[in-house]
């Protein structure tokens, strides 16, 4: 419910907050170089308040006639808008559930928060000015009560040992659920026109979720897409059968729709829908699917690693199969502790595991030449005495023959390899992030080796 008596009063007292924000220099530093205009729409008192950062001075209004333009747009309650404003709103949380709904280019609003931190002060100071001292007093009280909360938390939380699963955890019952193939299919060299069938799919399904993002419909904050990279998933995993497991990233999507994935199935699940891969509560970097041997996506950079090193200790010591473990990870991950901890356990224990580091040139925002100190990713397995080669990741048919011989001699020696596939993503590191740290010419050149053009000609 809106803590503000009517909308006159709504607009009066964030009229002189933003008088005050843009009279406080400490502030306007900070947003200095942000050129944006931002749009709030109040949606229970049905009306718009433009923020607009793009000229030389910054100005707002109010409810302009006709549509003037903006980059992103905020859509809330006036009450939402109190809570950011008192400090009591996550906004990232809010965006992914929804309180709050953000379209455009949010990252770049989003980069607007900490400048606008000190304005913090100033709204507490405007509520006691237009005699609003009864919302104050509110807030502190809902503070103390909140502190109390978590206090008597700790005191009545009990934990009931015996209810706890013994150690060690049954790895069999865990690892083969019911729903598991029981026989692995005998593998098959893929047809060119199912890695072609496999890449399409990838890149419209990342496609909709680039456009969906940019209207808010995706309930998250980040989403990390692979287009450009498609070749990599299809030519690995059409070599892979249902009982091998994997280990994704968090830029995992196409790995998991080239392992056969319901398509579906995951689009719901990122969308945050009970009909979804993990009933909607893991999302995009988070997309698990035991059936086909997806053990998950990971938002923690370099975790599939280990997670991929226990894969394999179960296959050879619970399963004893001839399955493999396959690990996808970021160039900018093997500077992680855990991918040095992983292939030294997988060389010493001599486990089934492939790792697949797709070298697409950057970390985040930093060019390999500038986070590694040997940017040739290869040459770090023969410090753990592991078999490694580099590939090329948008050549989809040379890759996946390859792979497929890289693969048959994991099956039949059950030691480790590791792959290093040049590649490189055409999206941001995450959707809506501007790429202002690629050269133009770099981009453009690797649009020329485009793997799904390749494949076709
Ligand atoms: C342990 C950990 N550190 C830092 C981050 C923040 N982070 C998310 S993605 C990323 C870069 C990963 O780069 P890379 O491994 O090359 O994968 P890419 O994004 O290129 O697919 C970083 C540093 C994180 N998620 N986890």
């Amino acid at each position: 419910m809106t803590p503000y008596k009517d909308k006159e009063e709504f607009v009066r007292i964030l009229s002189a907050l933003w008088d005050r924000i843009f009279n406080t220099p400490e502030i306007m530093q900070g947003l200095a170089g942000e050129k944006i205009i931002v749009r709030f729409r109040f949606t229970d008192f049905d009306t718009t308040l433009y923020i607009d950062n793009s000229g030389e001075k910054p100005i707002y209004y109010w409810d302009p006639e006709g549509d003037a333009p903006f980059d992103v747009e905020m859509i809330q309650t006036t009450e939402a808008s109190h809570k950011f404003w008192m400090e009591d709103l996550n906004v990232p949380l809010a965006i992914a559930t929804r309180k709050v709904i953000a379209k455009g280019s949010v990252q770049k609003a989003l980069k607007l928060l900490p400048a606008l931190k000190p304005a913090f002060k100033l709204y507490p100071q405007i509520l006691a000015e237009m005699g609003r001292n009864d919302l104050l007093q509110k807030a502190a009280a809902k503070k103390r009560k909140r502190r109390f909360k978590w206090f008597k938390r700790k005191v009545v939380r009990t934990y009931d040992l015996s209810k706890l699963q013994p150690f060690p955890l049954s790895l069999k019952k865990e690892l083969q659920p019911e729903e598991r193939p029981p026989e692995p299919k005998p593998s098959e060299p893929p047809h060119p026109l199912d890695l072609l069938r496999t890449m399409y799919t990838i890149r419209a399904f990342e496609q909709h979720l680039a456009h969906a993002f940019k209207e808010g419909d995706i309930p998250t904050e980040a989403i990390h897409l692979s287009i450009g990279q498609e070749a990599v998933a299809a030519g690995v995993c059409l070599n892979l059968r249902p009982t091998d497991y994997l280990n994704t990233t968090h830029r995992g999507h196409g790995h998991i729709i080239a392992k056969g994935a319901d398509l579906g199935r995951m689009m719901a699940e990122i969308y945050g829908k009970a009909t979804g891969l993990c009933k909607g509560k893991g999302g995009s970097m988070h997309v698990t699917d035991r059936s086909i041997g997806v053990l998950g996506a990971n938002g923690i950079v370099g975790a599939g690693y280990l997670l991929g090193l226990g894969a394999g200790f179960a296959i050879k010591h619970h399963e004893k199969s001839d399955n493999i473990s396959v690990v996808f990870a970021g160039d900018g991950s093997v500077n992680q502790g855990m991918f040095h901890e992983a292939m030294n356990m997988i060389a010493l224990m001599r486990l089934p595991v492939l790792v697949v580091v797709e070298n697409n040139l950057y970390g985040e925002f930093t060019r390999i030449d500038r986070h590694s100190a040997v940017t040739d990713i290869q040459k770090r397995a023969s410090a753990y005495g592991i078999e490694s080669y580099q590939m090329d990741g948008n050549d989809a048919l040379s890759l996946s023959r390859e792979m497929a011989s890289v693969i048959e001699k994991i099956r039949s020696d059950g030691l480790p390899r590791l792959v290093e596939v040049k590649t490189y993503r055409y999206h941001g590191h995450m959707e809506g992030e501007p790429q202002v740290y690629k050269p133009k010419e770099e981009q453009e050149e690797f649009l020329q080796k485009d793997p799904i053009d390749r494949l076709e000609a």
